[in-house]
């Protein structure tokens, strides 16, 4: 693994102009931290109603990351395999709806990307505490691979492991902050990914996590 090189865009004044890392991906540090006040206050009304909860794999494993969705379809993971739902299986509730804050946030930073019209169906909170991480994977569930996913990290830093399109292929490393949003889509949709255990620390704001707000157009 090697450290893929994004410092100079931390220190860039502008820092919202896009940064391509490869066609189809692209960093836009900070883009989130002028709304990090409105999607706290919506974020923790959307946990109050569909609470963070610590899935388990087709494999059998609980995973470390906490999750929990709004939107029209959840993402959803159990002994029979990964699904969206209408549906919290926890409530048999319909998911919260996804904040007018959360989607407007996405959608403009798709469209900031070069990702016009971009129609999310499914927001996944990922909570990771000091320790906690995601195990390279692909995004794969999603009927619509034409449109992009956005995420939008909060609270404390994390290193994004960025692969390539078979699972053995040599990761970078992207450090992602509080505030910075990734829009992943083309051809770049498809490739593995991963998140590396979670440093300790407190952020201000967030507390001792991270939240990763995932938009997808899942239907
Ligand atoms: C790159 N979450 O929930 S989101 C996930 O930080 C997931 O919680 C990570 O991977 C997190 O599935 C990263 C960013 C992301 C999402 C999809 C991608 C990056 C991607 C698809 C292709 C390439
Ligand atoms: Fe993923």
């Amino acid at each position: 693994m090697s450290t893929f090189d994004l410092f100079d865009a931390d220190a860039d004044p502008a820092a919202n102009a896009p940064l391509v890392l490869e066609p189809g991906a692209s960093v836009l540090r900070g883009f989130a931290l002028a709304r990090v006040g409105t999607l706290r206050r919506d974020l923790d009304a959307v946990i109050a109603a569909a609470p963070l909860r610590h899935l388990v794999t087709p494999g059998g494993k609980t995973m470390s990351v906490a999750m929990t969705n709004c939107g029209a379809l959840g993402w959803f993971s159990d002994r029979s395999g990964y699904r969206y739902t209408g549906c919290d299986p926890l409530s048999d509730r319909p998911w919260p709806a996804m904040p007018a804050s959360f989607r407007a946030l996405a959608v403009s930073a798709a469209s900031r990307a070069g990702f016009e019209g971009f129609a999310p169906d499914a927001c996944l909170v990922n909570r990771y505490v000091p320790g906690a991480r995601l195990t390279l994977h692909q995004d794969r569930d999603e009927r619509q691979l034409g449109q992009p996913i956005v995420s939008v990290s909060l609270g404390l830093p994390a290193v994004f492991l960025w692969g390539g399109a078979q699972r053995g292929d040599r990761t970078r490393r992207v450090p992602l902050s509080h505030g910075d949003v990734v829009v992943w889509g083309g051809p770049a949709r498809l490739r593995f990914h991963g998140v590396m255990p979670l440093a300790e620390g407190e952020h201000a704001f967030m507390g001792a996590c991270r939240i990763n707000l995932t938009f997808r157009c899942a239907g």
